[in-house]
């Protein structure tokens, strides 16, 4: 019974219960500490961990040695414990305490302490009778206390602290018991994201309004070590595709902190809809750590599987600080995910350079059915985003996949039939071919050829092939499901002539 401290304060009606929940905007990510075992106090006890300091602090300041453990009724016995290592997933945000208290003396308190390995306290701690928690005597109760607004007076607040120490002491006074105690730690959320448009600021899902998301700005391709702007890939030697990340933090960390993950870099063939994880090949990995801002990572690409086109998608892969906030399911359309999580890029953009020495250059598409257990309809859209139209300046050819074309009624605009599954675009803002069906799980191959005209100026066009389908989500309408941007230089001496 004898009391030497009494860090005890009157605190005002408690309220736990609706204070808890302040601390949870990242409960997904937050991280459980379990002591003793919720069995009603049943024995044998349950072990408690107390440090060094703490054990000396008992020591130097209650007469009786000895700490109790978990489930241990019974008079004059601390309980004290000790939550190491609490800053091990970084900086913390948010922390909940849930224990189980069986009060067995009137004046009883208990304390969130912080002593050091002196035995001495090395920072303020928090302190309040069980019976302003809750739990007269003799009851047993559940306190659920918000470490960031704690009851009472004082320091209320001990999220700084639980960074600064990085441990969390626990004592109750000597007569009562303690069946067993949650510690929840609530890392700070961290942000890292690559954006899908030039002007995405990482909000999910972003305004794209009708700018293409499968046209990242911050991925490209270099065939040398730190290019300038976005190259195709070489065949047979190494390449080097470059992703921006930038880490942006959350508002509830003001400074951005450092953050650690992988990045992952994928190819696909190619076209329009692709299905996560199917459709993707790996290309490299790297684990980072990237300070606040935006960097710059580079990932060689050992082995360019053939000559050709690729798509490229770029993860941010750290589910322990910056989880995917929408699921990436089997089989799910790449395009929503892309959509949808913010550590999510893709890139299709094809560099086409035509020059009088070599005028034409053939592009395949892959179009690609993201239903898997019915034929879908699908459009095929020639776009021309900019004001100078390659349609005027050279000749586009499209060659429609024989199966697609069987049963297609050439339904569409902006083109004409020049010969068997053969089309021109005549359109110079553009075609659209219009109710092409595509069986169950199935892809198709189009070709696109572009032949520039013999001229002397140099010219830059840009052109976009896009695949238009149902989806899960849009039964019986078509949506954007991907696409394939297109760089078009055209001059008598094109840079990087190839
Ligand atoms: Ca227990
Ligand atoms: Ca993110
Ligand atoms: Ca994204």
């Amino acid at each position: 019974m004898t009391h030497r401290i009494h860090r005890s304060r009157l605190g005002s009606a408690l309220k736990l219960g609706t204070v808890l929940s302040l601390a949870w905007s990242g409960a997904a990510f937050a991280q459980t500490y379990p002591q003793g075992v919720g069995d009603g106090f049943v024995l044998p006890t349950e072990p408690v961990s107390p440090s060094t300091g703490l054990q000396t602090w008992v020591a130097a300041n209650y007469p009786i040695p000895g700490i109790r453990p978990y489930d241990q009724t019974g008079a004059d016995r601390y309980f004290a414990t000790t939550f190491p290592n609490l800053t091990q997933n970084g900086r913390i945000c948010g922390a909940a305490l849930r224990m189980t208290v069986r009060n067995g003396g009137a004046n009883d308190s208990m304390g969130l302490w912080f002593v050091g390995p002196g035995g001495t306290f090395v920072a303020t701690g928090w302190g309040e009778s069980l019976v302003n928690l809750g739990i007269p005597f003799p009851n047993t109760g559940t306190v659920v206390l918000n470490l960031a607004a704690l009851p009472g007076t004082g320091v209320t607040n001990l999220i700084p602290t639980l960074n600064a120490q990085g441990f969390l002491d626990i004592i109750v006074q000597d007569d009562s018991a303690v069946d067993s105690a949650t510690l929840v730690i609530t890392p700070c959320r961290r942000d890292v994201f690559i954006k899908d448009i030039p002007a995405d600021v990482g909000v999910e899902p972003g305004a794209y309004g009708g700018t293409p998301i499968w046209m990242s700005p911050d991925i490209r391709v270099c065939t040398t070590p730190g290019c300038v702007g976005n190259q195709n890939p070489e065949f047979g030697q190494t390449n080097y595709v470059y992703v921006k990340l930038n880490n942006v933090g959350t508002p509830s960390a003001p400074t951005p902190q450092p953050t650690t993950g992988t990045l992952r870099v994928y190819y696909t063939g190619s076209g329009g809809a692709a299905l996560w994880p199917s459709s993707w090949a790996t290309i490299n990995s790297i684990t980072v750590s990237i300070p606040p801002g935006v960097t710059e990572i580079m990932v060689p690409w050992n082995s360019v599987p053939a000559p050709g086109h690729y798509c490229l998608l770029a993860r941010w892969d750290s589910p322990a600080f910056d989880p995917m906030t929408f699921p990436e399911l089997l089989n799910s359309n790449t395009l929503l995910n892309t959509e949808r999580n913010n550590n999510l890029a893709w890139r299709n953009v094809n560099v086409v350079n035509l020059s009088p020495l070599r005028p034409a250059a053939t592009f395949d598409f892959r179009v690609l059915n993201v239903l898997a257990q019915r034929a879908t309809l699908l459009d095929l859209l020639v776009r021309v985003p900019g004001q100078a139209s390659f349609i005027s300046r050279g000749e586009v050819l499209l060659k429609v996949p024989a199966e697609l074309w069987q049963t297609w009624s050439r339904k569409g605009e902006g083109f004409e039939v020049v010969g068997d599954g053969l089309l021109r675009i005549t359109n110079p803002g553009g075609a659209r071919l219009i109710g092409l069906t595509l069986g169950a799980g199935k892809e198709a191959h189009f070709t696109l050829n572009l032949k520039a005209q013999a001229g002397t100026a140099a010219e830059k066009f840009e052109l976009q092939l896009v695949q238009l389908s149902e989806t899960e989500e849009s039964k019986g309408q078509v949506v954007e499901v991907g696409g394939v941007g297109f760089d078009i230089n055209v001059g008598p001496d094109a840079p990087n002539g190839k």
